[in-house]
């Protein structure tokens, strides 16, 4: 009785099927009512009492054994015939739908990889700024007009220790000068907050990217050469710049910059209301009350610094007319830039 048992249980550890059939054949076989193990159970009534203990031990572990290769093969079976009877296996596959960057995403990943390859490192910073890092650090007076709150969304309003949502990422600029000595080279990128009305034109947050060079002996021709460089990688070889004065608290002396228009090429289109230029971008050098702020010594650094409008110049890339566009997640508009 013991070699049946064993031969029973390598055959069943051998047991292989293809089909429920084949392991209904096998089932049947060792467990249905005339099957292998009902013959030995009952011929265990027979064995030997000395006996019994091993031999049904022993026949436990091949009724077990059964049971455990039929539940695993029939496991088996169902799931592959599963996709066998029920999938067209002719059909096309799904359509997979890839996703596709945001167009500022795009033009931001765009400009700080041009001035990667000018050596700047990127940095950035809180959201929520203090007035110090926000205002004062660069040179807005008490009563500059950007300290309302008809511009500024504040967090919290009391006096000097205003917690604001940043109106520019020139914020992060000054924490970097805390905390860096020069030389310091450093884009800044970043989503800003204006208590603007929402319309085609403005928006209650941007992006933008600032820049920052501080070193012994920077000059305003350095600013411009770099600038040009950006705006022929930017917009191709043929741009040209013109820089036109301007004013902001922390630059002195400050600009705005102008490319030819990338549409019409400088001849003049109602895009660029027939100037033949379009503004990109303000700049200047720092001015040195805010190196000294920001603990740098203006007798021995200067420094220049830019700003621009991620939407502004993804426009000029893209001629996107309406700002909104770019924070109502419409996959129309988003899908067009995969
Ligand atoms: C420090 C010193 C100087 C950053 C600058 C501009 C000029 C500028 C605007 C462009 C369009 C903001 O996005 S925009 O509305 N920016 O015109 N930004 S110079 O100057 C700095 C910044 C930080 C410490």
């Amino acid at each position: 009785m013991k070699l049946k048992i064993d031969q029973l249980l390598e055959e069943t550890q051998c047991f292989q099927a293809s089909t429920m059939d084949e392991l209904e054949q096998f089932r049947v076989k060792m467990l249905g009512k005339k099957g292998e193990l009902n013959d030995l159970f009952e011929a265990f009534k027979t064995v030997a009492n000395e006996e019994k203990r091993e031999i049904g031990q022993k026949l436990n572990v091949l009724k077990n054994a059964v049971q455990e290769k039929i539940d695993v093969i029939k496991n088996s079976l169902e799931t592959t015939e599963t996709v066998s009877e029920n999938t067209d296996l002719t059909r096309p596959v799904n359509d997979f739908v890839s996703g596709s960057r945001h167009p500022i995403a795009l033009v931001r990943k765009e400009i700080l990889d041009i001035f990667s390859r000018m050596g700047y490192v990127v940095a950035e910073g809180p959201e929520i700024e203090d007035d110090w890092h926000n205002f004062t650090a660069l040179n807005f007076p008490p009563e500059h007009p950007a300290r309302d709150m008809q511009d500024t969304f504040f967090v919290e309003k009391n006096g000097v220790n205003d917690i604001a949502l940043r109106t520019h990422t020139s914020s992060v600029q000054v924490r970097v000068m805390e905390i860096q000595k020069p030389p310091i080279r450093a884009v800044f990128p970043g989503r800003v907050y204006r208590n603007e009305a929402i319309s085609v034109r403005s928006h209650v947050f941007f992006h933008q990217v600032e820049g920052l060079y501080i070193d012994k002996n920077v000059s305003f021709a350095d600013l411009r050469e770099t600038l040009l460089y950006f705006a022929k990688e930017m917009f191709g070889e043929e741009t040209k710049i013109r820089l036109r004065p301007s004013f902001f608290p922390f630059t002195e002396p400050s600009a705005e910059m102008d490319i030819s228009c990338n549409l019409c090429g400088g001849t003049g289109c109602p895009f660029c209301k027939h100037t033949g230029w379009v503004e990109i971008l303000g700049c200047g050098m720092v001015d040195p009350n805010v190196l000294e702020n920001c603990g740098i010594d203006s007798n021995v650094y200067s420094g220049f610094a830019f700003g621009m409008g991620i939407e502004r110049m993804t426009n000029l890339k893209y001629t996107v007319k309406d700002l909104r566009l770019f924070s109502e997640n419409d996959l129309r508009f988003l899908s067009q830039f995969s």
